[in-house]
């Protein structure tokens, strides 16, 4: 595993699979455009694409640092994680069925009865406790720390897209000149459950508006606006960390869609094989990886909004500015030499596609323990994470897809699905040709779908209310009893198993 952000890119390096950009490059559009043309090239380092991804899973182009950055002294690394290898080896995996397999085994439903039992498995619970963090008195991260010179206009912050932040631009009035068009993209944000102290930490972009003053932008259903909440019921200010950097399993535990409560850096220990160690900030009392690149301290003012966006976002569209809390900058902290890590969403395949994709089968496990007949499923490059989810069952009985369905659209973030496609076991869900075909050949559209009314994803600008609309459900099953009005189905084309084994036997021989 990589120590932290620098290790892992000197090891990119020297695999070829990072390069580094020599010439001044400017940190408004410029860098996001070279990086958004990169992540849509082949991948560097050639190695195959994963067997559940082999039409998109070549792309991804090669992580950049970008050396010399117009107006900062920082580096700007981005597409660092950005193909199926970069983010195998970030995880250290060869494939993130393994890490499939590790969870599956921890979260195994099989609690232990006997006496005998319940030893054996103490072994696997102090493990447990071995990935939880450990509070340290130093770290790298503070070898420099600003508090009254902070600022964060001094950083590489980028700029993504061209409305980004503009003022005047859809929802956000021509008067509000207060904010940038630049993000923090790539951070980590590290906030404290007032009542419980749980941590949290999630990834959350940040508009920079001036030397101490940004905008947090977290959705009403994420645990910093959780946390929030609380913060402003008890009537007290929020203090909140920007982490940039660490252990590279950091920025992959911080977009993971645990639970409530279940601690993404206990997460990040159990993915990087060890505890992550923490050190105190230096103005705010939260504590943060000691590795990180650079660390903005501060706080959430819970009376006081900024108007934030708009912003190009993953969906491929800008989200329209709305109202988000400020955050007043308290102290800036970095390791001589810092990096910053940055990232641009858009059209995919970008970066976080492969963010998602670790989810999706790492997740696989956690999904059949509740929903038993699901076999597989793939959330589609085109769907863009929320926006459409294939599902493939064993069918046993009627209606059984829309009980699976009803599942999905209970189970934590997979509720924003506004899709949902249910195939047979035969037909394969990592090929959108496939499950196309079947939605195409099996669905009478007034029997097979339904829609139903539900929470949907905040950046969905269809909905008709902000965060609530409909979703469907398809069910390209074959249809049997029970099912509404069934004809006799016919058997979809296979030939004879003899004879398809004959003509490979024979193949050589047909001088083809
Ligand atoms: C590149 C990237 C950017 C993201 N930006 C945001 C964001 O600005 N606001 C937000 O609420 N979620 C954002 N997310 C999604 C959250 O990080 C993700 O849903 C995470 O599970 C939230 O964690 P939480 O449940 O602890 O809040 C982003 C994800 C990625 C991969
Ligand atoms: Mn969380």
């Amino acid at each position: 595993m990589y120590r932290d952000l620098q290790s892992f890119i000197a090891d990119l390096e020297a695999r070829r699979q990072v390069k580094r950009v020599a010439v001044e490059v400017d940190p408004i559009l410029e860098i996001a455009t070279i990086a958004d043309r990169m992540s849509k090239e082949p991948a560097a380092g050639g190695a195959p694409p994963p067997k559940t991804d082999p039409v998109h899973g070549t792309r991804g182009g090669c992580g950049l640092v970008f050396d010399k950055v117009k107006g900062s002294s920082f580096p700007v690394a981005i597409n660092i994680f950005g193909s199926y290898e970069r983010m195998h080896r970030a995880l250290g995996v060869d494939s993130f069925e393994e890490l499939a397999d590790r969870v599956s085994a921890l979260v195994k439903p099989d609690m232990p009865t006997g006496l005998l039992d319940k030893m054996k498995k103490l072994p696997q619970l102090a493990k447990l406790a071995s990935f939880g963090p450990k509070v340290v008195k130093r770290g790298l991260c503070q070898e420099v720390v600003h508090t009254e010179g902070a600022d964060l206009l001094k950083l590489p912050i980028i700029q993504c897209w061209p409305h980004d932040g503009e003022a005047g631009y859809g929802l956000k009035p021509a008067d509000d000149k207060e904010g940038t068009g630049r993000y923090i993209t790539f951070a980590g944000i590290y906030t404290k459950d007032p009542e419980s102290a749980e941590r949290n930490v999630g990834m959350y972009r940040v508009q920079v508006y001036g030397s101490k003053l940004a905008a947090m932008h977290w959705h009403m259903h994420h645990d910093g606006a959780r946390h929030f909440r609380k913060y402003k019921a008890r009537g007290e200010r929020m203090p909140l960390a920007i982490v940039l950097g660490g252990e590279p399993v950091l920025p992959y535990a911080a977009t993971c869609p645990l639970p409530p409560d279940v601690s993404e850096l206990l997460f990040a220990g159990f993915l990087n094989g060890g505890g992550i160690d923490l050190v105190p900030c230096k103005t705010i009392p939260l504590e943060v990886p000691v590795n990180a690149e650079i660390v903005i301290e501060g706080w959430v003012d819970i009376d006081r909004t900024l108007m934030e966006g708009p912003f190009g976002d993953h969906t491929g569209f800008y989200s329209l500015a709305d109202r988000y809390p400020a955050f007043d900058v308290s102290a800036i902290t970095h390791r001589r030499n810092a990096v910053f890590p940055a990232t641009i969403v858009g059209k995919p395949p970008q970066e976080d596609y492969y963010l998602g994709k670790a989810t999706e089968r790492i997740f696989l496990p956690l999904l059949k323990m509740i929903i038993p007949d699901l076999i597989d499923y793939s959330l589609p490059m085109f769907g863009a994470f929320h926006n459409c989810v294939f599902i493939k069952i064993r069918k046993e009985y009627p209606l059984q897809a829309r009980k699976v369905m009803s599942t999905v659209w209970g189970a934590g973030q997979m509720m924003f699905s506004k899709m949902i496609v249910v195939v047979d076991e035969h037909v394969n869900v990592h090929d959108e040709q496939d499950v196309l075909f079947h939605v195409g050949a099996n669905v009478d559209w007034r029997r097979d779908t339904m829609i139903v009314d539900g929470p949907c994803d905040v950046l969905d600008h269809s909905t008709p209310y902000y965060g609530a609309g409909a979703k469907i459900g398809i069910d390209a099953t074959r249809k049997i009893a029970g099912e509404g009005v069934v004809r006799d189905w016919p058997e979809e084309l296979e030939t004879s198993e003899a004879v398809r084994q004959l003509v490979e036997k024979r193949w050589s021989q047909y001088g083809l």
